[in-house]
This record gives C-alpha cells, sequence and structure tokens, in this order.
C-alpha cells in the first residue's frame, strides 16, 4: 500500500471514531462526506464569525485576517492569518485531546473554517504565565523576559468595554462568572495544557511564555477548551534567537508579522 492510501486510510478511521460519538444525524453527515451546512452568522468578533448550523449543538466558526490589540483600539490586517490560526489552533487542540484535555474541536472543514462544539462560554480569559511579559511586567515591573520562580494563573473578566479586568476567587464567586468547582477544573485543565503545550513546543525551539485560554460548558453541561490557540493568543519566542513569533509583531509595529506567524505554522505543521 503506499504511503498516500495508508495516510487516507488512517483520515478515515478518525472520522468514523469521532463519529461514533455523534448523534446519528451528525455521523450520516460526516461519513457521507457531506460537511456541516452553514447557516446564518449568529456573532462576529474582532477575530472570527460564528455562524449556525442545522444541528443545534453544532457551531462553525471563520477565522478572519483583521486583527486588533489592546481592546480593538489599535486595528489592522495580517494577511492569512486566519487560514493560520484555524491550522494552527486545530493542531494543537487536536493533540491536546489526545492528551486527555476536552475540547470543542469537531472537524476542520476549510482553510478557515471548524465545526465546533457550541458552548455557552465562560466569561473568563484564563491566563497562564511561564515567563514574565505584557501586562504582567507592567503591572509588576518585572523585566520582559524574566523566568517565574513557578507558573501564574490569572483571570481576567472577559468584557472589552471594561478592558477585561482582572478579577480573582472571590470576584469570580461574587459574580457568579463560574462555580467553585468550575473553576477548579479550569484551573487544573489549565496548567495540564502548560505542561503539554510547553513541552510540545520547545521540541520545535518555540518557548511557551503565556497565553490566554477560554472554556465553555457544553449543552451535556462538560467543561471543554473552547475559541483558538494561536499566535493571537499566545506568547511564542524563538528559543534560539530569541525572536517573538506572535501577535507581539503586530501589537508593537515589530514589522514581518505575517512571516511570523507563517513560522509558527511551519514549525507545527511542515508548511
Ligand atoms: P471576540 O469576541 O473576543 O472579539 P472572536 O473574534 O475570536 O473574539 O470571536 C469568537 C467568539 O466565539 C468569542 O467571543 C468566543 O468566546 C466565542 N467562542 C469560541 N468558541 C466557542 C464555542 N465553541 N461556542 C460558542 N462560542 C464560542
Ligand atoms: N491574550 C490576552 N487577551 C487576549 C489575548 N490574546 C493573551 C496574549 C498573551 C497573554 O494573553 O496574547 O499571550 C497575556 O497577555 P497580557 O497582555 O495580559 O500580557
Ligand atoms: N485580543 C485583544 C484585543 O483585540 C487583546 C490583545 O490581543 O491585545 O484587543
Amino acid at each position: 500500500m503506499t504511503r498516500a492510501k495508508l495516510g487516507s486510510h488512517a483520515r478515515l478511521s478518525d472520522r468514523i471514531a469521532k463519529a461514533r460519538a455523534m448523534k446519528p444525524s451528525q455521523v450520516k453527515k460526516i461519513l457521507g462526506g457531506n460537511h456541516m451546512q452553514k447557516l446564518e452568522q449568529i456573532y462576529e468578533g474582532k477575530a472570527k464569525k460564528v455562524h449556525a448550523t442545522e444541528d443545534p449543538e453544532l457551531l462553525i466558526v471563520a477565522y478572519k485576517d483583521s486583527a486588533t490589540a489592546f481592546d480593538g483600539k489599535k486595528k489592522g490586517e495580517i494577511i492569512g492569518k486566519g487560514v493560520i490560526n484555524n491550522r494552527v489552533t486545530n493542531h494543537l487542540m487536536q493533540y491536546l485531546a489526545q492528551h486527555g484535555i476536552p475540547t470543542h474541536y469537531v472537524e476542520e472543514i476549510s482553510e478557515r473554517e471548524t465545526v465546533v462544539k457550541k458552548v455557552t462560554i465562560i466569561p473568563l480569559e484564563v491566563i497562564v504565565r511561564n515567563i514574565a511579559a505584557g501586562s504582567l511586567s507592567k503591572r509588576l515591573g518585572l523585566p520582559e523576559g524574566a523566568k517565574l520562580a513557578s507558573t501564574v494563573l490569572e483571570f481576567s473578566y472577559k468584557d472589552d468595554d471594561l478592558g477585561d479586568p482582572l478579577v480573582n476567587d472571590y470576584h469570580i464567586a461574587a459574580l457568579h462568572l463560574a462555580t467553585p468547582e468550575e473553576l477548579a477544573a479550569i484551573s487544573a485543565y489549565a496548567f495540564q495544557i502548560n505542561d503539554l503545550l510547553s513541552a510540545y513546543l520547545h521540541d520545535l525551539n518555540i518557548e511557551l511564555i503565556d497565553f490566554k485560554l477560554e472554556f465553555g460548558k457544553t449543552a451535556a453541561g462538560q467543561i471543554v477548551l473552547a475559541d483558538e490557540i494561536s499566535p493571537d493568543t499566545c506568547r511564542f519566542w524563538d528559543s534560539v534567537t530569541g525572536q517573538k513569533l506572535d501577535k507581539d509583531r503586530f501589537r508593537f509595529d515589530l514589522g514581518d508579522v505575517e512571516n511570523a506567524y507563517q513560522e509558527v505554522l511551519h514549525r507545527l505543521l511542515g508548511n
């Protein structure tokens, strides 16, 4: 059997396994090769559009090239970003799923579009930091690049109008943003994701400096990793040169933005 044949068989069995976990209507669509129909747009955010599908439990997210920073105050475009962030996110979500992290990922249906499980987003930005940078450096006067003695976990209330303010466990409880049980599960997943991604990326000569996650609750009540994991939502530094391979190049006008995103895709997927 040729390599190409083996590859296509592997992909088919993956799809069958995925379909087995689904409802009959979903199985039919996936095995039949008919991708989920994109219905009306239900939301347009700063980086993605979200569409309904004929299945009330599934959505299609479509990644845009638009880029924003500083709560939308800085706006621009990073050509090809939508394609790269879609592919990078899906690759990393599948890696995490293989290592026991539940995610919203279902199926990539085009270079910019992915079917995901519809969740109720927990309105928290879950931020994990290994090295001081960005707002942590500013807030605590730590030089960018300073190694933190232990991993820092932060939560911000996801609200652009308020500037995504930092909140702690007490705010989260008082505002009913998440229950203590949900917060414990989210925190445990965040540390596990940090360990898995840091090790995986280190082998590709990428240092995972910090990143932002979002979690949501499925119709069945399961907490899953949602949204995206990409150069828009992580700080990636080249392990050897220290070069920034992420959205800081756009935020601070460092140039070579498209190349940096392309380089991350290349290291992860070889193309
Ligand atoms: P923003 O809303 O911050 O501008 P995006 O442009 O990335 O961000 O829009 C995507 C939106 O979809 C975000 O608000 C995100 O919380 C939400 N989202 C991500 N994954 C899911 C999901 N599986 N189900 C429902 N909403 C999701
Ligand atoms: N982040 C936070 N809000 C939106 C995003 N994308 C990510 C940044 C960075 C981390 O969270 O991309 O990787 C910490 O950001 P900051 O600005 O708080 O230092
Ligand atoms: N994603 C946020 C924004 O678009 C924060 C950032 O990435 O700097 O403003």
